[in-house]
């Protein structure tokens, strides 16, 4: 596993080095499912680049990525879970605040994730036998404090609206932020500074920081207090252990 980690953190560094090189030119923008769900060349690049290279190492592993139609279920044998840039509007409008993200499963069970932030060079990895790191420095398990002195993050549609109570979880924070991506939201929690995130998610979004926050004291959770599926889009939570009951005491679906 060790071989497969040090290849998985090669290919993602390789990855962001090709981001790097080619962001400045036509980007190629496309809308998806909506009008502010955008995939450019360089997603579909990218993840083709992440897939290949994969593929001639270890050509029987299998791959649930964003672009296009790779959906295989986590559950089963040796399988990669992919968003080749997450975050694509900050990526298009701003040019920095996206990320690379990779999980890797072996029959259901995370082995390692990694989240890149390639404009910072930030790399987020581990999970499962390995220590979570950013870059060379391990990260700090969870310290719990009064949720009153916590930052919390969720979107801004269910902010507005309330939805599932965030807006009065909000209240009873420090302040909320949203950031646009769900690599970046989940990078400040595993680094201490954000409580939560809450929002909509599909499951390449939140695989690795999944994975690598397991190992320091958070879950990834519906709104409804489930496991995740890692198959569908659902309303979930990235939440500390020790937080879960006291969050749950302010999210739930207002009917
Ligand atoms: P993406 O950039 O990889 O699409 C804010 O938009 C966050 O929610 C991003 O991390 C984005 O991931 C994710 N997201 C998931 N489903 C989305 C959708 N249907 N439209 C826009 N963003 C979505
Ligand atoms: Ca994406």
């Amino acid at each position: 596993m060790e071989n497969k980690f040090v290849f998985a953190k090669e290919i993602v560094k390789e990855a962001g080095d090709y981001i790097l090189a080619h962001m400045q030119e036509e980007l190629h923008i496309e809308r998806k499912s909506s009008p502010t769900d955008l995939v450019t060349r360089l997603d579909k690049e990218v993840q083709n680049f992440l897939v290949d290279r994969i593929r001639s190492h270890y050509p029987d592993d299998q791959f649930c990525a964003e672009e296009g139609c790779l959906r295989a279920s986590v559950g089963y044998g040796s399988v990669w879970v992919i968003d080749p840039i997450d975050g694509t509007n900050n990526f298009v409008a701003q040019g920095e605040d996206f990320a690379i993200m990779v999980a890797y499963f072996e029959n259901g069970v995370g082995q390692f994730g990694i989240i890149y932030d390639v404009m910072k060079d930030h790399c987020y990895h581990g999970g499962g036998a390995f220590q979570a790191c950013l870059n060379e420095e391990p990260l700090p398990n969870f310290k719990d404090k009064p949720l009153r002195d916590f930052l919390i993050a969720s979107n801004a549609g269910m902010l507005e609206t309330n939805a599932w109570g965030v807006a009065e979880l909000a209240n009873a924070s420090l302040g909320v932020r949203i950031y646009g991506s769900a690599a970046i939201s989940f990078s400040k929690i595993l680094s201490g500074q954000l409580l939560t995130y809450i929002t909509y998610l599909q499951p390449w979004d939140y695989a690795a920081a999944s994975i690598i926050g397991e190992s320091l004291g958070y879950q990834i959770v519906t709104l409804t207090g489930e496991p995740v599926d890692f198959q569908t889009r659902q309303p979930i939570m990235m939440v500390p252990t020790d937080k879960l009951a006291e969050i749950q005491s302010y999210i739930y679906e207002r009917k």
